[in-house]
């Protein structure tokens, strides 16, 4: 009886230590793969109405606390139970914890907007429970009197230390992840109660003829979800709008400062505009294109009038990260905005919820600060950014490219037309040709779709006859000014690459 319990606080300990483990990691990295949070909305939306109603009825605005406890008492009892099992059988207890993880990672990968890597603390949380049960029964079958050593080779209290010490281990882990990861959660509960403002300016509607409708080819606005994401934050930084602040500092004559109520305020116009990275390779998907709500930057500046010898903003990141943008980017008649708003949606914070920058025609590492929270007006010769620090280029414009979308690289076809379709880009220029060269033929003219502006990509097709044997295909787009991209091949480092995309394809 005794060997009872003690197996099952083994497996209660072993099972905390997992979870903590996993709030940990989930809080620093995957931000919403929290097991307890993604069981637990699980379980929500498998919870039929009635019971739902019941519990809200009976416990109030308390029910997530009942479920969050509820949760914790299936977790102590389910270890208990496989720390048990593991004792009699095992290592069937240790398989009862890789099913618990095996259940965390459904729920994960299930939510809205779950994606692979959000089953990782899940999958944590079931090897650390599963190392620490291995051990800890390890430990209390070696308590076991025997012949050799009557009163246990082990002594009692180092298992109940290793347990006990576990338990709270996995306990604080939790806990300490459940305060890193609050900011993000407040942040998150914060914009999921906002509203975007109306827009005093509505972007032109897209042109019907913007967009083929191709199986496999870029949709020509990019879902937020879809959406490519880089930057340097290990935590997204949580911000509360009521705490935002802009502060426009450095070499002005009036420092600016706005909040985010201010911002609103103000007469937001939208954009559609493309965000591409400078590491984006040569056929890529580090670019994507979205409509933008915000307000323009060089109304902002104005107000704070930058002296005559500034030529550079460093934007500066809620986190530190810090991006150099020439001046003139942020004050000619382009639109570079103050962005809120993303696909009619507030940003999402991972794209710098509450507000972030967007400039046309700049690699995102110069101009795309999201969490913005300062802007100061200096010069390149006085000050340096969190890139071109670095290694790479201090200016950087993005280049002319164009990407093949379908077929995708190394697909069979089918032998007769096949349409071969992409996006390509001259950001701040537009793109005035598109051609393609099967197996080093001449060049053909591509169809090109109607542009949205000159500041987005641009899809683009061509009715391939292809004849069965393997293929190249390359492509080349030519900008508005009649500048051919160049087939030079050239690394992302120091300024972006450059080369013509090329693919293999057999046809049958
Ligand atoms: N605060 C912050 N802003 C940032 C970055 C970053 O690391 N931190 N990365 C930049 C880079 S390199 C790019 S390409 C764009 C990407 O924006 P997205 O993640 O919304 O696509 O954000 C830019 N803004
Ligand atoms: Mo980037």
């Amino acid at each position: 009886m005794r060997a009872f319990w003690r197996a099952a606080a083994a497996g209660a300990a072993s099972v905390a230590a997992g979870v903590g483990a996993a709030e940990i990691v989930s809080a620093i990295g995957v931000q919403d793969g929290s097991p307890i949070l993604v069981v637990g909305s699980l379980v929500i939306d498998l919870t039929p109405a009635w019971l739902k109603n019941a519990v809200i009825g009976v416990f109030g605005t308390g029910d997530k606390t009942f479920l969050i406890v509820s949760l914790a008492v299936v977790l102590v009892v389910g270890g208990g139970l496989a720390g048990w099992v593991e004792l009699r059988r095992p290592p069937l207890g240790r398989v009862l914890i890789g099913v618990g993880g095996v259940v965390g990672a459904f729920a994960a990968i299930t939510r809205s907007g779950g994606g692979i890597v959000d089953v990782l603390p899940s999958a944590l949380a079931a090897l650390v429970g599963i190392l620490f049960l291995g051990w800890l029964i390890g430990l209390l079958r070696g308590t076991e009197p025997t012949r050799v050593a009557p009163n246990g080779a082990v002594s009692r209290r180092r298992f109940v230390t290793a347990a006990t010490g576990t338990a709270l281990g996995g306990i604080l882990a939790a806990v300490v992840g459940q305060v890193i990861a609050s900011g993000y959660r407040a942040a998150a509960a914060a914009r999921a109660a906002f509203h975007l403002p109306k827009p005093a300016v509505t972007a032109p509607p897209v042109p019907a003829g913007a967009s083929f409708d191709i199986a496999g080819l870029s949709p020509i606005v990019t879902p937020n979800a879809d959406f490519y994401r880089i930057d340097t934050a290990l935590q997204i930084p949580g911000i509360q709008p009521q705490d935002w602040r802009l502060k426009i500092t450095g070499m002005v004559e009036t420092e600016v400062e706005l909040t985010f109520a201010q911002l609103l305020a103000l007469p937001l116009e939208e954009s559609i505009t493309t965000l591409t990275c400078v590491s984006n390779e040569v056929g890529g998907d580090l670019i994507s294109n979205a409509l933008w709500l915000g307000y323009p930057i060089r109304h902002l500046l104005a107000r704070a009038k930058p002296s005559a010898d500034a030529d550079m903003v460093l934007s500066h990141s809620q986190d530190g990260w810090t991006a150099g943008t020439p001046l003139t980017a942020l004050t000619d008649e382009r639109n570079a905005i103050l962005a809120v708003g993303m696909n009619g949606q507030p940003l999402p914070l991972e794209h710098g919820y509450p507000v972030r920058m967007v400039v046309p025609g700049l690699y995102g590492y110069v101009s795309a600060t999201k969490w913005v929270v300062e802007l100061e007006v200096t010069r390149f010769d006085k000050a340096t950014s969190y890139w071109t620090d670095r290694g790479w280029s201090e200016r950087g414009p993005v280049k002319l490219e164009s990407r093949i979308d379908v077929p995708a690289d190394g697909r069979q076809v089918k032998a007769g037309t096949v349409a071969v379709a992409g996006v390509a880009w001259s950001q701040h220029v537009g793109v005035s040709a598109v051609h393609v060269q099967i197996d080093g033929g001449d060049w053909q003219q591509a169809t090109l779709a109607d542009a949205i502006s000159v500041d987005t990509w641009r899809q683009w097709k061509y009715a391939w006859d292809a004849t069965p044997g393997s293929h190249t295909i390359k492509v080349r787009a030519t900008d508005a000014h009649g500048t051919v991209q160049t087939a030079k091949v050239q690394d992302v480092v120091p300024d972006g690459a450059t080369g013509l995309h090329t693919i293999s394809v057999t046809v049958a």
